[in-house]
């Protein structure tokens, strides 16, 4: 089987972690070489951002920025490790892809969804081949993830609305594309979510060749 992206899209404490280590351990088992990333992040260059973007020092941050520098790390990610990963014949598993931009910086800052298409089409140029959306209440996400304890970062101290606007945005696109998307109710307790990931991956790598 030739190398794939699959990401793992949805809000804050959705339970990403526990599924993309139940994915990369499902790929594995299938004989599979799989790497996992994060976005933003997963270079080198990414994680500078990943800082710059979180961290509390930039509070007067634009909307705009906040978008370029987005793609700037999933650029990065792109040519620096995805290409190569799936020329190489490799899978990889990421933490989030571009529909997060088009969640938090189109549905949650306002940016046109059209220029976020531009930029996907010329600093990345592909999408993922299968993507999970965890779907989980905002608020019960947001419990989830207070319950981890840290300070929130820059993002994850936007109103509750930001928040219902990414989130009806993951929904908007998962509707859109349902071949690509499979949307996991996240709200149902861990091993259901496990189970319902398992499920939709196994019946999906049935189809591919
Ligand atoms: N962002 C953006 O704006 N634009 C972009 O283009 C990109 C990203 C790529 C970083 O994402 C931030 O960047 C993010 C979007 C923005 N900001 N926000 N919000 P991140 O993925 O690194 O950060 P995050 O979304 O805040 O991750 P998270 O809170 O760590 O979510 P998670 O990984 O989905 O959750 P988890 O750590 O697996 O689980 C959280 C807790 O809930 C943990 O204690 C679990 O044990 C518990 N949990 C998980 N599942 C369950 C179930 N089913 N029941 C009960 N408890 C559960």
């Amino acid at each position: 089987m030739s190398g794939k992206l699959i990401s793992i899209e949805g809000g804050e404490g959705a339970g990403k972690s526990t599924v993309i280590a139940t994915i990369v351990a499902a790929l594995e088992q299938r004989g599979l070489r799989v790497q996992s990333a994060r976005e933003p992040g997963g270079t080198a260059l990414g994680e500078a951002v990943r800082e710059l973007v979180l961290g509390p020092v930039h509070h007067g941050m634009s909307a705009e920025a906040e978008l370029l520098l987005m793609f700037a790390s999933r650029a990065q990610l792109v040519r620096e490790r995805v290409l190569p990963a799936l020329a190489a014949g490799e899978w990889v598993v990421s933490d989030r892809f571009t529909d997060a931009s088009f969640a938090y910086q189109g549905g949650g800052r306002g940016i046109d969804a059209g220029r976020i298409a531009e930029l996907e089409r010329w600093a990345v140029g592909f999408k993922p081949d299968l993507t999970f959306l965890l779907d989980v209440c905002v608020d019960v996400g947001m419990e989830r993830a207070r319950g981890r304890g840290g300070a929130p970062d820059r993002i994850e101290s936007e109103a509750t609305s930001f928040f219902e606007r990414a989130r009806a945005c993951y929904r908007q696109r998962a509707a859109a594309e349902p071949e690509r998307f499979r949307v996991i109710d996240a709200g149902a307790p861990v091993e259901q979510v496990v189970a319902a990931v398992q499920q939709a991956l196994h019946a999906w790598l049935a189809t591919q060749s």
